[in-house]
């Protein structure tokens, strides 16, 4: 066993004996894991959902917002002393501003603790007072999430996986030239080693551009402090095989180790081994728009994600977990606002279907899982037109780009997600039926009346589910 596992199993059982010992005393606390790759919306997510929690006005499907138990929430300083915390205020404050702004693309992580006053409500009213539950949150940008599909790839895996695909991907080409030019056998020569891991760079840039959602490793694309570090110059290699301890190929292969090592693990051991529940959010809608191979590669990337999650794959993670398991989670197909109430039931099928395999592998883990469309911060109202004389659902928005009011229908989405999902995993470069378009959205100016949050889809749901069974 190497020095690393070993330490890691320590530091485990450190950490579990300490929960054991200070649980009774102190208030129950639920981490809530919101998973989502780049733009899925976490960051709307958290904000839309911490602001409904405080003004609960807009909760009636959560029932201890609809029956008064919850008397009060409020922030709190969050457990973690070193890692930021997450701006709550400026997120939600740019969002209602009188010309609202969505946020920028998370850079780095972030965390916050929100306290809720429960006062037991029912027979047991009279009986006890009022309890605190804390919910921790953490937010971290969607590119970071893909590497824990790294974590059981050796070198020789991920580089052929990498090299199976990126043919017909953007800038891949470049990769390929650039390979094609090097001996991997030949000894490390440091600005070669530079020159390939920026053309791999570029390429993960370009491919993310264009709507791929398998962009690993994710620091590549993200890499805050490690910028220029070691840890980041490597790229995929063809096989070498009895390539010497020298040689390029050897090096590549130690520091995509040292990648998984100390970038990747530390972020899921702290951030993802204590997480009770979990609420994946994706962006259905916007794969669809890009099409087919967007559509397959977003199952792809998924399954690949989620599927670390799954006991016994990976030693290290099932170790890291212990015994312990996420007990819900919620896949959520956001942003539902783009579409009218009727099309919602097809999109939640869509999402499903699409996350059946990486739903499968959870509930192995014993999980209680759910599905739902929502849209953490409503943009649209609904409304009836006539379109070649018959009426047509569609939703009412102000358009991003333009700042122009515009009634909006994406296409009509199937009844059967398979008329989706069987071309895009037959390798279809464009749907047959239907062109499917999709409108960005500004967030509407909004007056808030007192004691409500932002507007939302079905957020009180989402809310009830993950964490109702706790208040
Ligand atoms: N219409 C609508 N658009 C949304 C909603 N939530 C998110 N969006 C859109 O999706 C974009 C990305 O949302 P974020 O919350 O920043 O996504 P993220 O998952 O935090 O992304 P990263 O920080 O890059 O990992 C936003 O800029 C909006 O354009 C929603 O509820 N409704
Ligand atoms: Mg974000």
């Amino acid at each position: 066993m190497a020095l690393g596992t070993i330490a890691d199993g320590i530091s485990r059982t450190v950490d579990a004996v300490a929960e054991t010992l200070t649980a009774p005393f102190s208030d129950p606390v639920i981490r809530l894991g919101v998973t989502g790759l780049s733009r899925a919306g976490k960051t709307v997510f958290i904000t839309s959902l911490v602001a409904n929690l405080m003004n609960r006005g807009r909760m009636p499907q959560l029932v201890a917002a609809a029956n008064g138990a919850i008397r009060t929430a409020y922030l709190q300083p969050q457990p973690d002393d070193t890692i930021p915390r997450f701006p709550y205020e400026d997120h939600l404050a740019r969002l209602t501003a009188p010309e609202p702004r969505w946020p920028d693309g998370t850079r780095r992580i972030s965390e916050l603790r929100l306290s809720l006053r429960v006062q037991p409500t029912g027979l047991l009213s009279g009986l006890s007072g009022p309890r605190t539950v804390h919910l921790d949150i953490v937010d971290y940008p969607g590119e970071w999430l893909l590497d824990l599909s790294l974590l059981d790839k050796s070198f020789a895996d991920w580089s052929a996986g990498v090299l199976s695909r990126i043919g017909d991907r953007p800038s891949g080409a470049d990769v390929s030239a650039a390979l094609a030019a090097i001996d991997p056998a030949a000894n490390l020569d440091e600005p070669v080693a530079q020159s390939l891991a920026d053309a791999f760079t570029a390429h993960l840039h370009a491919a993310r551009d264009a709507g791929y959602s398998d962009c690993s490793p994710g620091r590549f694309l993200l890499p805050g402090d490690l910028e220029g570090s070691p840890v980041l110059t490597f790229a995929p290699l063809p096989a070498t095989p009895g390539a010497g301890r020298r040689s390029l190929y050897r090096e590549f292969e130690r520091r995509f180790e040292s990648y998984k090592k100390n970038v990747v693990k530390p972020f899921f051991r702290d951030h993802f081994a204590r997480i009770d529940r979990q609420i994946v959010l994706v962006d259905v809608l916007g794969a669809v728009h890009a099409g087919p191979r967007a559509v397959e590669d977003l199952r792809h990337a998924m399954a690949e994600i989620l599927s670390a999650f799954r006991p016994g794959r990976n030693a290290w993670l099932t170790r890291l977990l212990g015994g312990r398991r996420v007990e819900k989670i919620l896949f959520a197909a956001t942003k539902a606002d783009h579409l009218h109430h009727s099309q919602h039931p097809q999109l939640t099928a869509i999402a499903e279907a699409l996350l059946r395999e990486a739903k499968d592998r959870a509930e192995f883990a014993g999980a209680d899982t759910a599905a739902m469309s929502i849209a953490a911060l409503r943009t649209t109202v609904e409304d009836r037109v006539d379109h070649n004389s018959a009426p047509l659902d569609v939703v009412r928005g102000r358009l991003l780009d333009s700042g122009k009011v515009a009634a909006f229908h994406p296409g009509a989405l199937p009844d059967d997600p398979a008329h989706l999902l069987s071309p895009a995993r037959d390798g279809a470069k464009a749907w047959l039926d239907e062109d499917y378009a999709v409108m960005q959205f500004a967030p509407q100016p909004l007056t808030l009346k007192p004691g409500d949050g932002p507007p939302h889809i079905r957020l009180d749901k989402a809310a009830q589910f993950l964490i109702g069974d706790r208040l």
